[in-house]
Parts: C-alpha cells; sequence; structure tokens
C-alpha cells in the first residue's frame, strides 16, 4: 500500500447491501487515519482556445495531452463553480484513450482545492446519462464528465470534457462562460502528489482528507431503468421470439446492456454486438446513425433481419432506432415516444410537456398539439433543457441528432430511449414500422433530413453562413417553386425560467406552409468547421407517406443549395453525412 491512500475493499458486501450500507462503509474507511498531503501549486500560463463548445471542450487528444492543458481546464472549471469546502464530486468518462490518465489528474487536483468526496465510476467509466443519475442520486455538487461523444477515439482522436451542475444537467452557458474567462486568465492550480488510484475495484479509498469511492454506476442506472419501464412485459417480448440488435459500437454502454438486456430482460447473448468498450472504439466511429453504424444498419436491412435494431454513441446519451428494413428519424421517434408515453409505467400519468431543439422536426409539436401540452423550441444543446425540466414544464425532450431523454436525468439517454421503445413494442404488438406508418396517418408526416458538409475549411463554412444572412431581405416573401417564404431569421433564445438570452442560434428560412431549411455551424468538432443543413418538409397526405425522405425534400435541398451557394463555395457537390 503506498503512501497516499488506503483502500477497503467491499468485496464482502453483496451489491444490494453495499448500498444500503453506505454509512458503514464510510465509518470502516475513516477509522484509517488520514495522512498528510504534499500540496503544491504549479505556475502555469493560460491557453487562449478553451472556449466549451455545444457540450464542453472537445479537442484533439495531443492537445490535452500538452503539459498543464487538462489542469487548467480544471482548475479554471473549479474557480467557476466555487464548491463549498468538502464538495462532492462525481467523476467518470466514456472510456476513450486517455480517460484513466485524466481521471488521475483530476482527482489530485480535487484534493487540493479541498473536495470531499469523489464518486468514481468503476474503471473510471460513466456513460453520460449514468453520471447524471450518479450526481441525482447521490446529491453531489456536480460532475465531471470525459467525453468527445461520437467522436473517434484514440492517440490520434478527440478528448473532451465538461462540467455538470447540481440538477445533474450540462452546465449552462453563464457557467462555460466564467469557465473560459478564468481559463483565459488563469496563472496557477493547485495539484496533489500522490501515486496511482486504482480504479478497477469497488472501495473507499482516502487521498489526504479527500474519500475516493469507486461506485458501479450500472447497477445504479439499470435500477433506475427498471423504475421506469415494465421489465417483466418486455421479458415477455423477449421469451414470444421478438429479435434485437444492439450495436454498443465499442463505447461506453457495452456493461450497460450486457446487464440490462441480457441478465435483466433476458434478451438472448446474440442480441447485442460490440459491446466491448475499447479505447479507440475499435478504430470506428461511435455514432449512431445510418452512415457510422452500417454493421448494424445492414444486419437489420437484410433478408432475416431481426425485428428491432438500436445503436448508442461513444457516452451512452445517443440513440438510433431502427425496425426491420426500417429507420426511424429522431425527430419521429421523439413524437411517438411522447404520442405513446401513458401506455409506459413511468410516463402513466401523462406528460407536463415536451420540448425539442429548434433545428428538429415539428413532429413532437403536433402530438403535443393533440396531447394539449406546452411545447418548447430552445437552441441546439441539452443544456437548454434542464431550466424547463427543473421547473416542472417538461417531461420529454429531443433532439434530430439522434438524443432523446426525459426528466428522469438531465442528459438525453440512449438506452432509456431504446427500453421505451421495447417497452411500447412489448404493449402494441405492432411492429417498429407499423407504429410509425400508423403515427403519421394520424399526425401526418414531417418528412425530415439533415446533411452535414464536415471538415471545411473555417473562412469558407462562416462565408456560406454570411451570405446567407446577407441574402435574407431579399429572399423574404419570394416564391421558389410550390414554396413561398414565409420570414427569415438568425434563432434567438429567451430561456423563460431565468431569462438568459442566447442568440445566433441558426439560420432559418420558413416557407408558408411551414416547410423550413436550417443552417448553422457545428460547434462539437475538433477540426475545421461543419455545416450542417436541416430540411424539413410536412406532408398530411397518408399516400404519399411511403417516399423517400430525400425524393421527397428534393425540391427543398435545390433551394436550400441556390441560396447558399455551398457547392459553388465549397466545392463540395454532396454532403459528406446525410442522416
Ligand atoms: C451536436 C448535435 C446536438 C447535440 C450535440 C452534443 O452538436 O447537433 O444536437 O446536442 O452534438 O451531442 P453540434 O453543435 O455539433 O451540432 V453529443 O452526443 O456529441 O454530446
Ligand atoms: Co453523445
Amino acid at each position: 500500500m503506498n503512501a497516499f491512500f488506503r483502500l477497503k475493499s467491499l468485496s464482502g458486501f453483496k451489491k444490494s447491501a453495499y448500498y444500503s450500507n453506505q454509512s458503514a462503509i464510510n465509518k470502516i474507511a475513516f477509522r484509517e487515519k488520514s495522512l498528510n498531503m504534499k500540496f503544491t501549486t504549479v505556475p502555469t500560463k493560460p491557453f487562449l482556445d478553451q472556449k466549451p463548445g455545444t457540450s464542453g471542450l472537445r479537442k484533439k487528444v495531443k492537445t490535452f495531452q500538452q503539459p498543464n492543458y487538462l489542469e487548467n481546464f480544471v482548475q479554471s472549471i473549479f474557480d467557476a463553480i466555487k464548491a463549498p469546502q468538502g464538495a462532492t464530486l462525481t467523476l467518470g468518462g466514456d472510456g476513450r484513450f486517455y480517460n484513466r490518465e485524466a481521471i488521475q489528474i483530476i482527482l489530485r487536483i480535487a484534493a487540493a482545492n479541498g473536495f470531499g468526496k469523489v464518486l468514481v465510476g468503476q474503471g473510471g467509466i460513466l456513460s453520460t446519462p449514468a453520471a447524471s443519475c450518479v450526481i441525482r442520486k447521490y446529491k453531489t455538487f456536480g460532475g465531471i464528465i470525459l467525453s468527445a461523444s461520437h467522436n473517434p477515439g484514440g492517440p490520434e482522436g478527440d478528448f473532451g470534457i465538461k462540467y455538470n451542475i447540481e440538477n445533474g444537467g450540462p452546465a449552462p452557458e453563464k457557467v462555460t462562460e466564467s469557465i473560459f474567462t478564468i481559463s483565459k486568465q488563469i496563472s496557477s492550480y493547485k495539484i496533489t502528489e500522490s501515486e496511482e488510484v486504482p480504479l478497477d475495484n469497488l472501495g473507499t479509498y482516502e487521498l489526504g482528507k479527500m474519500q475516493i469511492q469507486i461506485i458501479d454506476s450500472v447497477y445504479d442506472y439499470s435500477e433506475l431503468m427498471e423504475s421506469l419501464f415494465d421489465f417483466d412485459a418486455i421479458k415477455k417480448l423477449f421469451k414470444s421470439g421478438f429479435r434485437m440488435k444492439f450495436d454498443a459500437m465499442h463505447a461506453v454502454t457495452g456493461p450497460y446492456a450486457e446487464e440490462i438486456f441480457i441478465k435483466r430482460l433476458g434478451a438472448s447473448k446474440d442480441s447485442l454486438m460490440n459491446c466491448i468498450p475499447l479505447p479507440d472504439f475499435g478504430n470506428g466511429h461511435p455514432d449512431p446513425n445510418l452512415t457510422y453504424a452500417h454493421e448494424l444498419v445492414d444486419i437489420l436491412y437484410a433478408e432475416n433481419a431481426p425485428d428491432f435494431g438500436a445503436a448508442s454513441d461513444g457516452d451512452g446519451d445517443r440513440n438510433m432506432i431502427l425496425g426491420r428494413h426500417f429507420f426511424v428519424t429522431p425527430s419521429d421517434s421523439l413524437a411517438v415516444i411522447a404520442a405513446n408515453a401513458r401506455l409506459v409505467k413511468g410516463y402513466s400519468k401523462g406528460l407536463l410537456g415536451v420540448a425539442r431543439s429548434m433545428p428538429t422536426s415539428a413532429a413532437v409539436d403536433k402530438v403535443a398539439e393533440a396531447l394539449q401540452i406546452p411545447c418548447y423550441e430552445t437552441p441546439t444543446g441539452w443544456k437548454f433543457f434542464g431550466n424547463l425540466m427543473d421547473a416542472d414544464k417538461v417531461t420529454l425532450c429531443g433532439e434530430e441528432s439522434f438524443g432523446t431523454g426525459s426528466n428522469h436525468v438531465r442528459e438525453k439517454d440512449g438506452l432509456w430511449a431504446i427500453l421505451f421503445w421495447l417497452n411500447i413494442l412489448a404493449i402494441k404488438s405492432q411492429s417498429v414500422e407499423q407504429i410509425v406508418k400508423r403515427h403519421w396517418t394520424q399526425y401526418g408526416r414531417n418528412v425530415y433530413s439533415r446533411h452535414d458538409y464536415e471538415d471545411l475549411p473555417i473562412e469558407i463554412a462562416t462565408g456560406v453562413i454570411n451570405h446567407i444572412r446577407d441574402s435574407f431581405s431579399s429572399i423574404t416573401a419570394r416564391v421558389f417553386g410550390k414554396y413561398v417564404v414565409k420570414s427569415c431569421d438568425d434563432f434567438s433564445y429567451t430561456d423563460s425560467i431565468d431569462g438568459s438570452v442566447s442568440t445566433k442560434q441558426g439560420l432559418r428560412i420558413l416557407f408558408v406552409d411551414g416547410s423550413r431549411i436550417i443552417f448553422r455551424l457545428s460547434g462539437t468538432g475538433t477540426e475545421g468547421a461543419t455545416l450542417r443543413l436541416y430540411l424539413e418538409a410536412f406532408e398530411p397526405d397518408s399516400a404519399k407517406h411511403d417516399i423517400d425522405a430525400q425524393i421527397a425534400l428534393s425540391e427543398l435541398i435545390s433551394i436550400a443549395m441556390s441560396i447558399s451557394e455551398i457547392k459553388e463555395r465549397t466545392g463540395r457537390d454532396i454532403p459528406t453525412v446525410i442522416t
């Protein structure tokens, strides 16, 4: 045993006892005398590029590995949040390359900054929704999540870090702005000296006065899921011969999926694929969409395809839903979940309201109207939903970018969405395709697609955006084929709870018939710029619902091309990714 921390093994405790005997464990751990720690204050110089984007600070691993880069940002977080002495922090990540090293550094900085306790996911792993669950369940002051979500990992890949507040959700803009301001002025950080903290065994360690508790977050998260969904009904569904294929894409949800689908729900072992988390995601791109999850897509479109397919992303907050030979757009998935929520145990009392990000299709708006509940439109990024959920204004939230979630945590939640669908399927005895098509017949179809142009030179991408904004006055009221422009704007949002205003959240071209073209630049990339084009057209006529989205949207796509001059300005004939 080294000089700086002591392990109290919990192997004598059963899992359930582990949680109910929390205070007993603490007492045992504290029987050991705290050791004197050697704190150091290290002088540093600011990096000027530590501005958090849509979801935390994301950079190349190599950037994070520079001396003091991570340390500066973590100290800036701690300076910004001003946690009281002795506060508890949650810490974990998606397991990507550099996760373990970063956790060791953060623990030592946390100890030097006066935290009393850190809850760390076993092996340093916590999916984003599980981290949100842990922050809420154990009422920790906040949490640090290490993830670059669906961005590729490995030594040449991406790394990321974000701070979540005590409600379990991403820090709002006023906090991320304060972190950025501090990061530009930082002159030193505090750190303790320590040997490596073992992260793999459940147990409690002492690092000076700070306690480190390695927790089994798979258990906490699975319990939460079991409280929301009818596991018996889903078990019966699997017993009846229903076949599923879930692709964890070698990212964080593998262990969670094993516990929930195999152990608790009795699905067969071959229901899961790519469930071993790897630091480089098996050299893949853990983004659950038709392009990057093609291995799963091929299975679901093969002859003897399973009934249901699903995937989640690097940090487990995104989901993709597939039926046999059928893809459910995330916007439709949100609408179907909202329309069927009352069938599901945890939501049987109905929904308080729903919220979607601005570029997400208005399919859920139609459901909200029918249910006579409020529907909110927020800027892109989950951080804008937190206030609405905390104020009990909404139960469900969603984004077109494969993110769906509810007020059970304050993050989008991939496995939650998949379980929601399984629960609906167990009750309705209809196929995924039937459920979606009947939904369209009832509410009309919001035909939707997103085209991404990745890795563009930044000046060219901003040039496209500026050009579109400049043409607003000349295109308003103009007629393009069967479409008439109603209005154009740069979306701005005023939070109805705290009054904060977020401007420049995406360029909207709105048409008289409700169709929309939206352009915005991504805030999660680490190289060049990604230009996103979102397209939506409403089709009330069920005789036309079977049409392929790209064909149905072809006229809007050419209008978008002509207004934006994307092809001329970028030299790209086709988008990098279409979802
Ligand atoms: C993208 C998505 C956005 C999502 C964000 C974080 O942001 O469009 O809807 O909230 O990623 O998701 P951007 O700025 O690149 O468009 V995740 O799973 O990457 O944390
Ligand atoms: Co993610």
